[in-house]
């Protein structure tokens, strides 16, 4: 069959490409978990807590909590919303438990 027959020239594109599709994967907002000072909480019961709940050693935990008590309150993480709200969850149960006063928030990033 002759281009003549077949109606078309598929080798010349005319300098137009063709795109692949690309995934349209929209990323998830994220939520600062943020811990605030108070004046009962124990100083060890915060450090404790970092570790615990937040995954940090005890050279980081103990300077976060030290900047929540000079500053007022300080990021403890960044996650998206489940597992923020896990976490201030859980923060506030283990407070509750223990009778501290310690505070517990999030607020999107
Ligand atoms: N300010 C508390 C004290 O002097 C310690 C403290 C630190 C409390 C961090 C809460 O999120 C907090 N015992």
């Amino acid at each position: 069959m002759t281009e003549e027959e077949f109606g078309q020239d598929l080798s010349n594109d005319h300098g137009l490409a063709i795109e692949e599709a690309r995934p349209k994967l929209k990323k998830p907002p994220l939520y600062r978990v943020i811990l605030l000072n108070d004046d009962y909480t124990p100083m060890d019961f915060v450090v404790e807590i970092l570790q615990k709940i937040f995954s940090m050693d005890q050279p980081n935990a103990t300077r976060i909590m030290l900047q929540i008590h000079t500053e007022g309150k300080a990021v403890c993480g960044i996650y998206t919303y489940e597992i923020a709200e896990t976490k201030v969850a859980q923060v506030t149960g283990l407070a509750q438990q223990h009778q501290h006063p310690l505070l517990c928030t999030m607020e999107e990033s």
